[in-house]
């Protein structure tokens, strides 16, 4: 694999999955306002009671075969899915933290596994999202609005950080990319670790730009956010469907199939790359709308010969 896919790439599947998706946005009957993934966080779940999530997690219709065909249909090049977002449980196997979907929960599944055989087989990037500073989880990690003053952030940082940033680049193949995200209060030190460390396991991996003081390969603009004219280095927008990345019941503001078309066409002309999220359901489900959507992009790609 070359540096150099991400400059072919053009457009890839972000896929945000985790515990989150089992509640789609809504705590004891109450729908909770903000992402849907930051429901822990918003809604102020108590730690163990989220945690006995993960002993529900079984989501039998996730297959990451069936993504990537579809995917394939879109016209997309590379995937990227959520190993551990911020709510810190992984969905690898993991000898650091036995918080993962293989060790605590019942399915015993390793989604990072499954998704980069799968897309070994369909030819596509394989990369992941690893929440590097904030892990809900570990005491000691960082929270967003919240005081980290106090907190022992190395404990977290080379206690699990660094050794599963290590796993996933140990035990997986080729990592096309790894998109940190929300350095919060992260040092320089600590942000220059993280990237050696990815460097030296994988010199071809690309490293996002929200890990830190522009330590990054490339540069990923705010959520959603389209740059008004070209950049000069590499660069990527990523993007959603509708309000929230993690699955939310009952947002329907999906954004359509022309909408995204015309998204697609102006990132790429302007040089960078489109990193378009779905949020499967607790059961792995992709929502029906979402499908029509992407479906009808990717008949658009085609016929254009885009594909
Ligand atoms: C944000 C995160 O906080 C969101 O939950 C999501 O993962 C998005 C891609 O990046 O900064």
């Amino acid at each position: 694999m070359q540096k150099n896919w991400f400059t072919t790439g053009k457009f890839g599947l972000f896929i945000h999955f985790g515990l989150y998706s089992l509640l789609g946005g809504e705590y004891k009957g109450q729908k909770i306002r903000g992402l849907a993934e930051w429901i822990l966080n918003n809604a102020d779940i108590p730690l163990e009671e989220y945690r006995s999530l993960a002993g529900e997690f079984n989501p039998q219709e996730f297959q990451a075969e069936n993504i990537c065909r579809l995917a394939k249909s879109w016209g997309m090049r590379y995937i990227c899915l959520t190993s551990k977002h911020h709510e810190g449980f992984a969905l690898f196997d993991s000898k650091v933290s036995s918080y993962n979907s293989v060790q605590a929960s019942p399915c015993k599944r390793d989604f990072v596994r499954e998704m980069q055989e799968a897309c070994e087989k369909y030819g596509l990037t394989f990369c992941v999202y690893y929440s590097q500073a904030q892990d809900w989880d570990d005491p000691d990690a960082y929270r967003a609005y919240h005081d980290n003053s106090q907190k022992n952030f190395a404990r977290y940082f080379y206690g699990k950080c660094l050794p599963q940033v290590e796993e996933l680049l140990t035990n997986y193949g080729k990592i096309g990319m790894i998109w940190f995200d929300t350095p919060i209060d992260m040092s320089q030190q600590h942000c220059r670790e993280l990237s050696e460390l990815v460097h030296k396991l994988q010199p071809e991996c690309l490293i996002s730009g929200r890990i830190g003081h522009g330590l990054g390969d490339y540069i990923s603009t705010q959520d959603n956010r389209i740059p008004a004219a070209p950049i000069e280095k590499m660069w990527e927008v990523a993007g959603t469907m509708n309000d929230s990345w993690g699955f939310r019941k009952g947002d329907e503001n999906w954004q359509t199939a022309a909408t995204t078309i015309h998204k697609l066409l102006k990132i790429a002309a302007r040089g960078g790359n489109y990193l378009l999220n779905i949020g499967p359901d607790g059961q792995g489900r992709i929502p029906a709308a979402c499908l029509t959507e992407l479906n009808k992009v990717g008949e658009y790609l085609e016929k254009a010969g885009e594909s």
